[in-house]
Parts: structure tokens; sequence; C-alpha cells
């Protein structure tokens, strides 16, 4: 009898929704949907769901919709459109689906990643953009800062040589430390407990979130016991305990002579608020303790994840493809030498290596469908009527795999994005979008490139990264969570011949 309850009131649910279609507009192709369920029996069961939505294109076009529970979801697989959506009609489509699995995560969708369009996201999103702005160009804080963490983690592979080992807790352990500077002005020591504290539940909060749980379709099911939520609560609050004790103990010595941190920037603005007693109850309750704990953990998840997640994957092809590992370390040894380490500077002249970063975003994006956009008004893509509440998903995989617009799109070729000379990086298509584009662009993206940069020079100048002796290649298919993760692997590490004479002849210099 209590089985059947949650099936009336989705049953209720779905005849007494408004469906707001506009008569005698043009709306997208849709795949069949029966009432309640929608469109779910008609979806592919197996296989990554980018791939399968890209494959339905064939079928339905660039441009189609499908139907969730109660929700109408359109699917964009072409750039064109994507751009429309994402830059010319930027705005209308600036909204967040809010599900509930990503309300746990944003404790109530405050934040920037997951926050729907509004004052609090807008202003939030300013704030974290005017702390990248203190890490400019001209500024070398956070590329020095960038250089000691590599060089922490290359001196701790070193200690690994001939070993073959998983670099996904050191290269996190890394990034962990970058944010950290970057958030907090401060870092962990590799064996500090608090790092595994950190590792634990940003693994369970990626785990909860690959699981796809049928609440975020039917969030009427929240109400009954369900242990994905269980677990991601459990993983939520051990994260927000963890920022409550920084912020707590940080807010104690802030003084707003110094702002050079994001934590900096957000307690400042939250005290400016306050004080300002013209509109008392404007920014002030857009920037509460809470307000700020669940943007610097977005900021945190996604500074963290995304790089961690590119820097194994490009490890992992560059295991596939010795020769063209070779020919990257070919060309630091011939642009950097070996009595130095490398600089940002030299990603004018380490052009294969950005070439290489920039095709492995596009084989294995960080986000193959972004993060679903909601429109906040009723509007239109390719002429077809979007009503507003509509959640838009960008199919990146289908924009990166093109076959009109990338010449062999399924190999890895990252002389693609050379000219033919191999001295000039180029844009060969415009289907290319990894960090996303418009009002909700990636607003790490300058750090990120940085930093993957970085990451793979000095690697890459230090040692040689191959198969281990059991053979094992990494997998290449990888798992479809919040962000594209690859499956885990294990590197043989061994530090190059050439540094170690070059070591003996004098040590290079930082
Ligand atoms: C990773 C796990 C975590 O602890 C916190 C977050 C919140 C921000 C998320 C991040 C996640 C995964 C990657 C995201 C990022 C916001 C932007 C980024 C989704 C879930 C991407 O768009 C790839």
């Amino acid at each position: 009898m209590w089985e059947l309850l949650p099936l009336l009131l989705l049953t209720l649910a779905y005849f007494f929704w408004p469906k707001g279609k506009s008569p005698g507009a043009k709306y997208p192709n849709s795949l069949p949907a029966l009432p309640l369920v929608g469109s779910l029996p008609f979806l592919p069961r197996h296989g990554h769901q980018h791939v399968n939505f890209f494959k339905l294109q064939r079928k339905y076009g660039p441009i189609y919709s499908l139907r969730m529970g109660n929700k109408t979801t359109v699917i964009i697989g072409e750039h064109q459109l994507a751009r429309e959506v994402l830059i010319k009609k930027g705005k209308d489509f600036a909204g967040r689906p809010q599900v509930v699995t990503l309300g746990i995560l944003s404790n109530n969708h405050k934040g920037i990643a997951f926050a729907d369009h509004g004052a609090q996201w807008q202003l939030h999103r300013k704030l974290v953009q005017a702390t990248f702005a203190l890490f400019k160009d001209g500024n070398q804080r956070l590329e020095k800062m960038i250089c000691q963490e590599i060089s922490s983690l290359s001196d701790f592979l070193a200690t690994k040589c001939g070993q073959s080992v998983d670099l996904s807790l050191p290269v996190f352990m890394a990034v962990t430390n970058i944010m950290c500077f970057i958030c907090f002005n401060f870092t962990y020591k590799y064996e500090d407990p608090k790092l595994k504290i950190i590792h634990h539940y940003s693994n369970g909060i990626l785990d909860m979130l690959g699981k796809n749980t049928i609440v975020d379709i039917f969030p009427g099911l929240k109400i009954f016991p369900n242990k994905t939520l269980e677990i991601l609560r459990n993983c939520v609050n051990m994260r927000n305990e963890l920022l409550t004790e920084i912020l707590g103990k940080y807010k104690e010595s802030f003084s707003s002579d110094s702002i050079t941190t994001m934590l900096d920037v957000l307690i400042q603005a939250q005290m400016n608020s306050d004080n300002n007693n013209a509109d008392p109850d404007q920014d002030s309750k857009l920037l509460s303790d809470k307000h700020i704990l669940s943007t610097i953990g977005d900021i945190f998840g996604a500074g963290v994840e995304t790089t961690c997640s590119v820097v194994l994957w490009t490890v992992a092809f560059l295991l596939h493809y010795p020769q063209l590992k070779k020919k990257i370390q070919k060309e630091i040894d011939q642009n950097v030498g070996f009595n130095r380490t490398p600089t940002l500077s030299d990603r004018n002249h380490l052009l294969l290596l950005e070439a290489t970063i920039r095709e492995v975003l596009r084989i294995r994006p960080v986000a193959p469908m972004l993060i679903p956009h909601q429109a906040i008004v009723n509007s239109s893509i390719g002429g077809y009527a979007i009503d507003k509440g509509t959640d838009v998903i960008i199919n990146l995989w289908a924009l990166h795999k093109s076959e009109t617009e990338w010449d062999q799109p399924d190999k890895f070729m990252p002389e693609r994005f050379l000219d033919p000379t191999g001295n000039q990086l180029i844009s060969p298509s415009l289907s290319y979008l990894p960090f996303g584009a418009g009002p909700r662009t990636c607003v790490g993206e300058m750090l990120a490139r940085r930093e993957l940069f970085l990451f793979m020079a000095w690697l890459l100048q230090r040692f040689d990264l191959e198969v281990p002796d059991d053979g094992h290649m990494p997998a290449l298919e990888g798992i479809p969570n919040v962000v594209f993760l690859i499956e885990p692997f294990k590197v043989k590490i061994k530090v190059r011949e050439a540094w170690k004479e070059a070591q003996a002849e004098g040590s290079p210099q930082n």
C-alpha cells in the first residue's frame, strides 16, 4: 500500500503540472514520452549518456527535446546552436535546474556553480572573478606557488623512481594545496591528516553525484530513505565542518589592509555590506557565512577535481602515444633545457605540449555535457520555441566529435591544433568549447590552463612516464560523472637519465 503512494503523488503531480506550451509555436523534435515517466523508457540504458545523446542526433537532428518526469529537456549538439544558447542568448539560458542532489551539495543552491540565475549568483561570481584578477599576468605570486607545489610533487615522485604508482592522490594533494593557497593563503603538508579527509569527502561527493539518482528526476521521492543522499549529506557535512573551522580562524586574523585571497575578498564584501546601512537587507543577506562557505566549496571542488582529472587523462594519453611523449620532451629539452625548471613564459615555445593539452580537452572534455542550463524566460533556439523553465543541455561531446568539423574526430591528434610547420597554434574549428562560454563560462579557465601546462612541463622535464612492467595500459573509455573521470591506472616513474646527468653537473635553479 505505502509503495503506491509515491506513484499516486507523481501521477497527480504530472496531471496538475502546468504544461505551458504556447499554441502555434514551433518546438524542437521530441523523443516519444509517456505520462509520468516521460521519455525514460525510450532512452538507451547502456553506454555513456553523452554518446547516446550524440547518436540520437542522427534521428532527431542537432536540437531535440525529451521529457524526464514532468520536465522538458532540450539537447543541443551543434556549435552554432550551442553558441546561440551560451553566448548570443546567454542571459536567457543562464539558469540552472534545481535538483535534489545539487541542492544538498550547494547548501540549498548557494554558491556559484549550481545556483540559479539571480542576485546571489551574480554577486558571488563577481567576487570570485575579482579574486582571480588578483592573480593576473604581471603578478607572479600564483605562478611561484604553483611551481613550488609541483616541485614538492616532483620530489615526492622521485622517491618512487622505478615503481609503478597511481598518480591520483599525489596530484590531488598538489592541486588541493594550490586551491588552499588561492582561497586561504596556506598549504598542507602531504602527511597532514586533513588532506586525507578532504580526499575522502571529495571522492564521496563525486561518487554519489555520479549515481544519477532517480530523486533528481522525481524529487518527490526524497522523502524515502535513500543511501546515496545519506552518504552525500555526510560528505557535504564533513566538508562544511572543515571549511567552517577554517573560516572561523581566518576571520579572527582578517585584515582589510591586505586582500590577497578569495576568502579575503568574500569577507571584505561581507563586512562592507554589513556596515552599509543604506541597504541592510540587500547584499548582506547574500553574504552570510553559509553563502561564503558554499562559494569556497564550489571553487575548491571545481579547482581540484577538474585539474586532477585532466592531468591524469594527459598522462594516460602519453602512455598510449610514447612517440608524442618523446617529441614533447625534446621540445622541453630544446627550449628549457635542464638548468632551470619550466615557467609560464615557456608556453609560447612549448607548442606541442599546449596542443596536446588542447587535444586532451577536446577528446575527453572535463564536462561532456557542461552543467545543464535552464531557460529563465520564454526564448528560442535556432527558431524553435523554448519555454521558460526548460532545461537545456549542451552536448559538448557532440561538438567535439562532429565529423563535419573535425578530421577523424575519434583520433587523438594534437597536431590538429598546430599549423603545418608546427610553429603556431591554430583553432581548427569553432566546434570546441572545453570551458563553456557566455555568462556561465568557467571562471577558472586561466588558472586551469596555467596549472595544466606547468604540471605537464615539469613532470616531462624530469620524468619518463612509462607503462608499468605488467603491461597494463590505462583504459581510455572514462567514467562520466559530474567530471569525466579516468579509471584508476598506474604509471611507472623513472627519473630521466638526461635530468640525472644535468643534476650531477650542477643543480638546476628554480
Ligand atoms: C566536485 C566535488 C566537490 O567536492 C564539489 C564540487 C562542486 C563544484 C563542481 C565540482 C564538484 C565538479 C566539477 C564542476 C564543479 C563546478 C564546475 C565544474 C561541476 C561537484 C565543471 O563544470 C566541470
